[in-house]
C-alpha cells in the first residue's frame, strides 16, 4: 500500500510512522510512505499557507492554492489513491471501514490546521471526508495518525503474529476478552483458574463468554447490530447470571 501524508506538520505523522507496526510494514515492503510538507508548496517569500477567513471570525484558512500543488504532487506517484481529508465532519472510522481502507492501493490523507481548509479545495479535490471520532484536534495530524495505523496493521503480511489481528476487538463484532501474563498472582488478584487449566476449549469458551459480557456491559449498542449464534446465547446468558449474583449476592 502507498500512503501519502500532506499537511504543515507531516514529519509528526513520519515520526509516528517510523516505530512499531508500521515502521516494520515499510521496512518489509508492505507499506510505502511519502510526506508533503504544504510550505514546499507555496510560491511566495514568506511561505504563507494560511490567510483570514472571509466572513470574518477568529483563527486562520488553509489556503486551497499550496494545497492543491500538495495534492497534485502526491497524485504523481500515486495515481489510484483517492484524496481523503481528515476532518470531525467526515465519515467515522470504525472496524469495517478500516478493513475497506486496508483493500485499497493507497491513500492520499490531507491533515488541515487552524479552523480547516478552504471549502472550494475540498469540493474540487478531495474525494471523501473521514473522521476518527466525535471530536475536534487541533490538526487532522493525530487523526491521520491513527487511521494509518489502523489500516496498516490490516495489511496482509504486517502483523507478526497473524491471529492477533483476527481476534482483535470489533473483529467479530465484540470487544475483546481480557489478557493476563505472568506472574500467576499479583498483588492478590490471581489470573483466572481456567486459563491456567491446558484445557483449550474450555479457555476458548471463557473468552467468549468474556468478550460477549463485556460488550453487553460497555458497548450494548455493539451487541444490537450482532446476531447471536446459539452458543454465543448460552454464554452471554450465564454471564449475566453471575454477573446479577455478584450485583446482589
Ligand atoms: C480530524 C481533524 C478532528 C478530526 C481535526 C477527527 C484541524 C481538521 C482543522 C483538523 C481541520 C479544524 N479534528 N475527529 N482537526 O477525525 O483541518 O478542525
Amino acid at each position: 500500500m502507498e500512503i501519502d501524508v500532506i499537511g504543515l506538520f507531516p514529519q509528526a505523522v513520519r515520526g509516528f510512522c517510523e516505530v512499531g507496526m508500521v515502521g516494520r510494514a515499510q521496512a518489509q515492503g508492505a507499506l510505502a510512505m511519502r510526506f508533503w510538507d504544504l510550505r514546499d508548496f507555496t510560491l511566495d517569500r514568506r511561505h504563507t499557507v494560511d490567510d483570514r477567513p472571509y466572513g470574518g471570525g477568529p483563527g486562520m484558512v488553509l489556503m486551497a492554492e499550496p494545497l492543491q500543488a500538495a495534492i497534485e504532487a502526491a497524485k504523481r506517484g500515486n495515481a489510484d489513491s483517492r484524496v481523503a481529508y481528515l476532518s470531525p465532519a467526515g465519515r467515522v472510522l470504525n472496524h469495517d471501514a478500516v478493513m475497506e481502507l486496508a483493500a485499497r492501493p493507497g491513500l492520499i490523507l490531507v491533515a488541515g490546521r487552524y479552523e480547516g481548509v478552504d471549502e472550494r479545495l475540498v469540493q474540487a479535490t478531495v474525494d471523501e471526508e473521514w473522521s476518527v471520532g466525535d471530536y475536534v484536534l487541533s490538526g487532522g495530524e493525530a487523526a491521520a495518525a491513527v487511521m494509518i495505523d489502523a489500516v496498516v496493521r490490516q495489511l496482509p503480511g504486517v502483523l507478526g503474529h497473524e491471529d492477533s489481528a483476527r481476534e482483535d476487538s470489533f473483529v467479530e463484532g465484540l470487544l475483546d476478552c481480557p489478557h493476563y501474563t505472568r506472574p500467576e498472582e499479583w498483588r492478590g488478584q490471581k489470573v483466572p483458574d481456567t486459563l491456567l487449566s491446558g484445557d483449550h476449549e474450555r479457555i476458548r469458551r471463557w473468552r467468549l463468554k468474556e468478550s460477549l459480557g463485556r460488550t453487553w456491559l460497555r458497548r450494548p449498542d455493539l451487541l444490537v447490530l450482532r446476531e447471536l449464534g446459539a452458543e454465543e446465547r448460552v454464554l452471554l446468558e450465564e454471564f449475566k447470571q453471575e454477573y446479577r449474583g455478584h450485583e446482589y449476592g
